[in-house]
């Protein structure tokens, strides 16, 4: 029998719409959704490779109870009732004694954090968090001090745009399916793109312009860039006046930092930066400056996101086309959005978050989503209180948390540590249990709801039945909280009520997703009126360059420019980021994607290469104040002499991920946990490393 089934790709958080071909109950094919603008059918190589890990023998097949110490990898395979009881107990016994706050749960924001909040709220504890703050925690919080909305509120028009500006946001590596194809498109009717990386990327190769930047110093030349827009008066004055406060003091802030001061601090030549704001100018209102994906490098991240962000509003090219768009939700339509399990009524909760987020503490991170990062503090300090259990669902703090050796020793301290996971992940390997989730194509999810210039819902459709003895998260979830008598704020027996459930209400049933894969609330494009009508959520309504949520939490607006440190002589900045064929820390193990890509190499510059005697694909010692690790060299003249560049996610050290195992050197065990006390993000490049030929 064939059929073919509408669904959300989940190699990665994308979640791009796909159609799933199944014939005698076996997936044959997977390609984007044709339905879907921007998707036309493609994937990316991680999308394509869906079915090789489906099939994979190496993920988890059935609930895990470790037997020998933590890490050692003694489990006995288990029954779901029988590690559903264990589970079920041990947190009963931890809820009573130490409260349900003393319980965390982690996750990869995902569709059904509905219901891990839900599970949360139910025992009392305001600990869940997301892996947000660890990704864009920053951004976030720039977003939120200049439009009084989140950097989930907000998108770009790739489609339309004239010129995109990209502070190594590697568009063409780090991918998201429709953003690349729009903008290819657009390229190709002659769209410009300017892209900044201290490193010679794929989307470096594809630009009309590129600059070599010393490493972490984007601020500085967008510093000299205002400096030029307002000096020649290169902005949308009459945007600029209606929406933006604070123009005469950021005027004020931006008169030293001249083209000529950046070229000292960037490396970039003053005549290039005069000339890049010119020609924004002459396609203002639809240019882009990308404020950024992972926006997680420095401890000064905020102040380059609100730099980014800011650029735009001086070009003007916010909601317009071709610029920065505010995303519309289902009642700017006339409809109404999916329900989800936690609109209930919950017990009143008096602690405060283990992050502190949103305490005089740490205020201006987002308590939505919380700070990852503070978790080994708040764990081994007992700061505010003691933490007994971590429930990781769909995230893994060992490899995305830096400082793996730190994270360890906390949760060394834990009574209770579970995983709900598909894989051997390095965190799966150090739990004490492991629930195995089905994989996206075996399972029914959530709804998405997709806001955006045309709001839609989205359903993630199970294509064919679960392989191995797993089950789906919402489902293990609710059979957790159904033995520690917190069953009744989960009102479902399977995926397909939960779905009808959230459904309710809304005019759309499942069936509707049949046709096509998902709805439309409208069919036009929803734009304010950019003059009149932006809906910003800031007290004064305004585009806030002087910031009320920073000066109020006694953060200045505008703080003076701190030149960013080069390497100590024989030291380089310790860069990271992402290949087209590999997830995070996820995918290494994949058949198919692990044959392309095996290991990461040590990207490094050739004259610093020679001077150290190190050669080309030669084993190198990269060590740092944490971690030491040997890998293979690329010697190039593709990176700045100042950085060497690894790939994120390799290093594994779970046995049974054989094909991954030790392959390579984890940037998370290199790096110091450190971060930016403002915004909340990581500061996954202020480490500094030794290489020396091994
Ligand atoms: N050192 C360092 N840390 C980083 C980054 C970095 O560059 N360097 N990048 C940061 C960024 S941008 C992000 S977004 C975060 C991402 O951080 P994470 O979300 O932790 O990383 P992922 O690799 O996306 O996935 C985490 C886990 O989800 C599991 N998983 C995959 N699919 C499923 C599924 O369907 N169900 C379940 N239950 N589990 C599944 C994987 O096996 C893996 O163990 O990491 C951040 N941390
Ligand atoms: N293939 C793939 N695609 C993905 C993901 C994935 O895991 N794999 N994850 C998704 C997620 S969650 C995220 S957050 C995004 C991440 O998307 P991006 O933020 O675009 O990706 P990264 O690879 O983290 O980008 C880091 C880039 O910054 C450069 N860089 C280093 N230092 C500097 C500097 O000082 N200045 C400038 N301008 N550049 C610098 C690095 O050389 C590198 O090319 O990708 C998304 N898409
Ligand atoms: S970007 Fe690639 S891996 Fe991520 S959801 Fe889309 S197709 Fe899947
Ligand atoms: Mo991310």
């Amino acid at each position: 029998m064939e059929k073919e089934v509408f669904s959300l790709c989940f190699m990665c958080s994308i979640r791009c719409p796909i159609k799933v071909k199944v014939k005698d109950g076996q997936v044959t094919w997977i390609e984007g959704n044709p339905h879907v603008a921007g998707m036309e059918g493609s994937l990316c190589p991680r999308g394509a490779a869906g079915t090789s890990l489906l099939y994979d023998r190496q993920r988890v097949q059935s609930p895990m109870i470790r037997v020998g110490d933590r890490g050692s990898g003694n489990w006995r395979k288990a029954s779901w009732d029988e590690a559903l009881d264990y589970v079920g107990d041990k947190l009963k016994a931890i809820i009573d004694q130490h409260g349900g706050h003393s319980v965390v749960l982690g996750e990869r924001t995902q569709l059904a954090t509905h219901v891990s909040k839900t599970f949360l709220k139910a025992i009392g504890s305001p600990n869940h968090f997301t892996h947000d703050a660890l990704c864009k925690g920053s951004v976030n919080t720039a977003c939120r001090s200049l439009f009084g909305l989140t950097d989930g509120q907000i998108g770009i028009d790739y489609r339309n745009t004239r010129h995109i500006v990209l502070y190594g946001r590697n568009i063409f590596e780090a991918i998201s399916v429709k953003e690349v194809n729009n903008l290819m498109a657009a390229m190709e009717e002659g769209a410009k793109m300017t892209y900044i990386d201290p490193r010679v990327s794929v989307t470096a190769t594809k630009a009309h312009r590129y600059w070599m930047i010393r490493p972490g110093t984007d601020l500085a030349l967008n510093y000299a860039l205002m400096h030029v827009i307002l000096d020649e008066r290169l902005y949308d004055a009459a945007f600029v006046d209606r929406w933006v406060h604070g123009l005469a003091e950021l005027q004020d802030f931006v008169a030293p930092y001249s083209p000529q001061w950046a070229e000292t601090e960037t490396g970039i030549p003053a005549a290039e930066i005069v000339a890049l704001a010119r020609e924004l100018a002459k396609d203002r209102p639809a240019v882009a400056f990308h404020y950024g994906y992972r926006g997680a490098s420095h401890t000064n991240e905020i102040y380059l996101r609100r730099s980014i962000l800011m650029l735009n509003a001086l070009m003007g090219s916010i909601e317009t086309k071709g610029g920065i768009f505010f995303k519309k939700g289902p009642g700017e339509a006339g409809g109404k959005a999916a329900r989800k399990l936690v609109e209930q009524d919950f017990p009143k909760i008096d602690v405060p978050r283990f992050d502190k987020a949103g305490t005089p503490d740490f205020p201006l991170p987002d308590p939505a989503h919380g700070v990852p990062h503070r978790l080994p503090h708040a764990i081994l300090n007992a700061d505010p209180y003691p933490i007994k259990a971590l429930f990781n669902f769909r995230f893994e703090p060992l490899m995305s948390i830096a400082d793996t050796e730190l994270t360890r020793k906390a949760l060394d301290q834990l009574d209770l540590i579970v995983t709900i996971d598909i894989n051997y992940s390095d965190i799966a390997w150090y739990s004490d249990v492991i629930l195995p989730e089905s994989t996206y194509l075996e399972r029914t999810d959530c709804i998405q709801q997709a806001n955006g210039l045309k709001p839609q819902m989205f359903l993630r459709r199970q294509a064919v039945t679960p392989r191995y003895d797993t089950r789906d998260g919402a489902m293990i979830l609710k059979q957790i909280a159904d033995r520690i008598g917190t069953g009744n704020y989960f009102p479902y027996e399977n995926m397909d009520e939960l779905v009808r459930w959230q459904l309710e209400g809304t005019g759309f049933t499942m069936e509707d997703f049949d046709a096509k894969g998902f709805v439309a609330y409208g069919k036009k494009q929803i734009f304010w009126d950019r003059m009149d009508g932006l809906k910003l959520k800031t007290p004064s309504k305004k585009i806030e360059f002087k910031s009320s949520l920073l000066e109020d939490a006694g953060f200045e607006s505008f703080p003076a420019y701190e030149p960013m440190p080069s390497a100590e002589p024989g030291k380089f900045r310790l860069v990271t980021g992402r290949a087209a064929l590999h997830t995070h820390v996820s995918t290494q193990n994949v058949e198919y994607l692990n044959e392309l890509c095996g290991e990461n190499l040590l990207w490094i510059n050739n004259q610093k290469a020679a001077e150290l005697g190190i050669a080309d694909r030669a084993m190198v010692e990269i060590a740092s104040s944490r971690h030491s690790g040997k890998m293979r060299a690329y010697v190039t003249d593709l990176i700045h002499p100042e950085c060497v560049f690894l790939l994120h996610g390799f290093g594994h050290q779970a046995k049974r991920a054989e094909r991954s195992y030790n392959k390579g050197v984890s940037d998370a065990a290199l790096q110091e946990n450190l971060y930016d006390k403002v915004g909340g993000s990581p500061a996954y490049h202020d480490t500094f490393v030794n290489v020396k030929a091994a």
